[in-house]
């Protein structure tokens, strides 16, 4: 009897043993205690981790994409469409009146009037007729296909095949890099033909770098540098009101302190009849000068705007030696011919075409190519 109550007594004591041990173990769980570290901080003090894009743009912050320009070999070819559109009627409007039934002193006539409606020019237009006229005759042919082969041919003929057209990239003196001088009147695509010729130089592996020597406004500078940015090309620039020949001086510094290839210089658009800016025109060469040759002067023309472009061409060639001619928005004009015109009135040949607003819508000027353009329309 005496174990029996040992035992219930041992259960009960047990039993409240167990009961006051869970009690304490649940609430335990469910009251932190007191000095427990408040949640909120020990977040705060945590690193957080961050997302892989946010990790990835902070590595390379400043890094700008370095884009890839398209090849330059075909590139009239690839752009030919956009120079056929706008002068379709040139080519067209010459192989119909050649068509003819009869080519009479009329058909001739308005030969001559299609050639220079296209700004071919007189002496020119003048010249094509004569001999279009001669070879018809001595031939006796009729044939459409032969008739287009002699237009071809004229045309090819006037734009002088044999000019070279290529753009120096190495300095005449052997020594430090090749200069590039870009010059123009207001809009004519100075700034873009910079850009331009940049990218194409870069994708040839050669090391650019750029000047920004139109302190007129400090938008052309940066116009500049988002075309130096797109493919990794160093541009010069001073502030506003800056001395544009001393700009062009120290990116001429700066490109043989780099040992770069080629200086490309903007300048800023003037006036042909501004004497006080044709002259600051002359001081910026001159100043370049100082540290070697300029190997390329190129008058940057835009095409619509026609015979007028002709007049500053002129002008621009007395003030600074042009050696070349980049005729841009050829895509926007019907005027073809004044690329014969320009050519031949200056005696500098065009050695680069503007067919587009794009980054690589710049071409080699090649003469068979325009030719087929100009005379074929979009037809092939
Ligand atoms: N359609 C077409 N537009 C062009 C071509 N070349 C340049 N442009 C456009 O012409 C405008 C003027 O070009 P810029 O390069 O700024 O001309 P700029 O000679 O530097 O102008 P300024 O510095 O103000 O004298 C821009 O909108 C260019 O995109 C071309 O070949 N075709
Ligand atoms: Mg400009």
């Amino acid at each position: 009897m005496d174990n029996l109550w040992i035992w219930v007594v041992a259960a009960v004591v047990v039993a409240v043993a167990v009961i006051v041990g869970v009690v304490f173990a649940v609430r335990g769980r469910s009251t932190p205690p007191v000095e427990a570290p408040p949640e909120e901080p020990q977040v705060e003090d945590e690193p957080q981790p961050e997302a892989p894009e946010t990790a990835a743009a902070k590595a390379a912050p400043a890094a700008p994409a370095v884009e890839t320009p398209e090849p330059v070999a075909g590139r009239l070819v690839r752009l030919r469409s956009r120079l056929a559109r706008s002068n379709n009627a040139l080519g067209k409007g010459l192989l119909a009146l050649l068509a003819s039934d009869r080519l009479d002193d009329d058909v001739w006539d308005e030969v001559e009037e299609t050639l220079l409606t296209a700004d071919v020019g007189m002496a020119d237009t003048t010249a094509v007729v004569e001999r279009l006229r001669e070879r018809v005759k001595v031939l006796g042919t009729r044939d459409p296909e032969e008739l287009r082969g002699l237009l071809k041919s004229e045309l090819t003929a006037v734009l002088e095949p044999d000019l070279d057209r290529s753009i120096a990239t190495a300095s005449p003196s052997g020594e430090g890099p090749a200069v590039i001088l870009m010059v123009g009147v207001n809009g004519s695509g100075k700034t873009t033909t910079c850009g331009r010729v940049a990218r194409v130089l870069v994708a040839e592996g050669k090391n650019v770098v750029m000047g920004a020597a139109d302190t007129f406004r400090a938008a052309a500078a940066e116009q500049l540098e988002t075309w130096g940015a797109r493919v990794g090309a160093k541009v010069v620039r001073r502030g506003e009101g800056a001395d544009p020949a001393s700009v062009a001086f120290d990116a001429v510094k700066a490109g043989a302190e780099d040992g770069a290839d080629v200086v490309l210089v903007d300048t800023a658009g003037r006036l042909q009849n501004k004497s006080g800016l044709m002259d600051e025109l002359g001081k910026v060469k001159r100043v370049i000068e100082k540290q070697g040759p300029v190997a390329e002067t190129l008058l940057v023309l835009d095409a619509t705007t026609g015979q007028n472009g002709l007049q500053q061409a002129k002008v621009f060639g007395e003030v600074v030696q042009v050696t070349g001619i980049v005729l841009t928005k050829l895509d926007g004009s019907a005027k073809g011919g004044i690329v014969i015109a320009v050519q031949r009135q200056l005696g500098v040949p065009v050695k680069l075409v503007g067919l587009g607003e794009g980054p690589d819508d710049l071409a080699p000027f090649e003469v068979g190519a325009f030719v087929d353009a100009l005379v074929d329309g979009t037809e092939s």
